[in-house]
C-alpha cells in the first residue's frame, strides 16, 4: 500500500481548504460520518454472530418493522453526530420526531439520515447502506428544529451515502463533485476509489420492483415495454437489477448508467421512499455527477416537505433514461 493514497480524513481537509474561511465544522461532521461507517462496517459484518439479526418486534415511524440493526444504526449515526455539538436535531427514519440535540448558535446544522437503508436485507446478507443529508440550519430562528428541517429545500451542504456490499463503500458530495472511498479493513480507513465520479448519461439498466407493475400508471407500463424491446441501435432491452436496497441500485445507476424508480401504487399512494432524508440526499449526490433526480414530474430538490417523514415517488440516474421516464409519464411518448 503506498502512502500516496488519499484518505478520506485528508479528502476531507482538502476541501475545506477550497473555502478559507471555513473553520473546519463540516469537516468535523464527515470525519465523524466516515467514524460511523467503520462502526456499522463492522457489526453488520459480525451481526449473525452477535446475536444481531432479526426483528425487535416494533414498527418504526414510517409503519416498517425494525430490525436490530436498524436500532444499532441510529443509535450509533446520531451520537457520532451528537458529540461534535455542531448539530441542533437529527430526523431520521427509526424516529418519530425530530430528535433535538442542542440550541446553541454553534450547532448550526441538521443531519436527515436513514441509518439503515434497505434493511429488507439485513438477514440475507444483502446490500445495505446509510444514507445522510446535511443541512445548515437558520440559527437565527431559535430552537426550532422542526421548522429547519421543513424549511430546507435547497441542496444540502453535504450529502451521500455508505454502501455496506462486497467492500464497504462511502460515496459523498460537499458541493466540489462526488467521490468514493473504499473501506480498507486492515488499516482501518477509507481511502479515494472513486475519484470525480460522474454519472453516465445513459445506462442499460432498469432498476424497479416490478412485481407492482399492474399498479403503476399505464404509461409506466409502456416505459418498462420500451426499455425490454430490443432494439441493439439505441441499447436496448435495458437490463433489470433490483438489489432491493436504494443506496445499492443508485449506487449502480451512478456509475455504470441506468435508471431506479419507485412510483405510487395503491398501496403506497404518495410512493413509498422519504423525501427528506432518502430522495433528497441522493438527489444532490446524483444531481452533483451529472445525473438527475425527480419525482416523475418536477425535480426532487423543488419540493417543499410537509412533514418530515413525506414519502415521494422517486426517479433516479442517468439524465437522458430520467428524461425519457418523465416523457413517458407525461403522455409524450408510446
Ligand atoms: P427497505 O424498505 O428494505 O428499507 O428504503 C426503503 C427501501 O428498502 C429501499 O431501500 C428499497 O429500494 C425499497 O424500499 C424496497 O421496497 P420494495 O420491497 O417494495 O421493493
Amino acid at each position: 500500500m503506498s502512502t500516496r493514497a488519499v484518505t478520506l480524513n485528508r479528502h476531507i481537509l482538502e476541501e475545506e481548504r477550497l473555502h478559507p474561511g471555513a473553520a473546519g465544522e463540516l469537516s468535523e461532521l464527515l470525519v465523524q460520518l466516515g467514524y460511523a461507517a467503520k462502526i456499522l462496517a463492522r457489526e453488520i459484518g459480525r451481526a449473525a454472530l452477535v446475536g444481531r439479526l432479526g426483528l425487535v418486534g416494533e414498527k418504526n415511524a414510517t409503519g416498517d418493522s425494525q430490525k436490530k440493526l436498524d436500532i444499532f444504526a441510529n443509535d450509533t449515526v446520531v451520537e457520532a453526530f451528537a458529540q461534535t455539538g455542531l448539530v441542533a436535531g437529527v430526523v431520521s427514519e427509526e424516529l418519530d420526531e425530530v430528535k433535538q440535540i442542542s440550541c446553541e448558535g454553534k450547532a448550526k446544522y441538521i443531519l436527515c439520515t436513514d441509518p439503515l437503508d434497505g434493511s429488507s436485507n439485513t438477514d440475507t446478507n444483502g446490500a445495505l447502506g446509510t444514507i445522510f443529508g446535511i443541512y445548515r440550519r437558520d440559527v437565527s430562528c431559535g430552537c426550532d428544529q422542526l421548522g429547519d428541517v421543513l424549511r430546507q429545500r435547497a441542496t444540502p451542504v453535504a450529502a451521500g451515502y455508505v454502501m455496506y456490499g462486497t467492500s464497504t463503500l462511502l460515496v459523498y458530495t460537499s458541493g466540489h463533485g462526488v467521490a468514493g472511498f473504499t473501506l480498507d479493513r486492515e488499516l482501518g480507513e477509507f481511502l479515494l476509489s472513486h475519484e470525480n465520479i460522474r454519472c453516465p448519461e445513459r445506462g442499460r439498466t432498469y432498476s424497479a420492483n416490478v412485481a407492482r407493475i399492474g399498479d403503476w400508471h399505464p404509461n409506466i407500463r409502456r416505459f418498462i415495454e420500451h426499455l425490454t424491446q430490443t432494439d441493439p441501435a439505441s441499447g436496448r432491452p435495458y437490463s433489470l437489477r433490483y438489489s432491493g436496497a436504494l443506496v445499492g441500485d443508485v449506487h449502480r445507476s451512478l456509475i455504470e448508467g441506468g435508471i431506479y424508480f419507485y412510483p405510487p401504487d395503491p398501496s403506497h399512494p404518495e410512493g413509498k421512499l422519504r423525501l427528506v432524508y432518502e430522495c433528497a440526499p441522493l438527489a444532490a449526490l446524483v444531481e452533483m455527477a451529472g445525473g438527475r433526480a425527480s419525482d416523475g414530474r418536477q425535480r426532487i430538490l423543488d419540493i417543499p416537505a410537509e412533514n418530515i417523514h413525506q414519502r415521494v415517488p422517486l426517479v433516479i440516474g442517468s439524465v437522458e433514461d430520467v428524461a425519457l421516464y418523465e416523457a413517458f409519464l407525461r403522455g409524450e411518448e408510446s
